[in-house]
């Protein structure tokens, strides 16, 4: 009987995954310097197609991300990061969308090599 149930379970739970299509999970290298900044992307990316988690960790400089690849590509994501002035892994705003930041959100040298 346990061994049914246990079955049933785990054949509902594979039904289910493969239903709602494949996760994803990233974590990328940003620019992010205060408190300002984590909001900016974590609401900026909350409602983003694709996107389910968005966690920003300051102290860390680093944005872990889960999404759906059926949805959103990597390469998507990381423009949507630097459309707000964010650094995303090797991928930089364009000075245009860095000027857009907050004067206190701005670390200095993002834009050099
Ligand atoms: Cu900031």
């Amino acid at each position: 009987m346990k061994t049914a149930t246990l079955f049933i379970a785990f054949t509902a739970l594979v039904l289910n995954a493969s239903a709602i299509g494949k996760t994803e999970e990233v974590t990328l290298k940003s620019s992010i310097v205060c408190e300002m900044c984590k909001e900016t992307i974590e609401k900026g990316l909350a409602y983003t197609s694709g996107i389910k988690v968005v966690r920003v960790d300051v102290e860390k400089n680093e944005i872990f991300i889960k999404y759906k690849s059926s949805k959103i590509t990597l390469e998507e994501i990381k423009k949507e990061i630097n459309k707000m002035g964010y650094v995303a892994g090797d991928s930089k705003p364009t000075r245009e969308e860095y000027e857009g930041l907050h004067a206190c959100c701005k670390k200095e040298g993002v834009l050099d090599d």
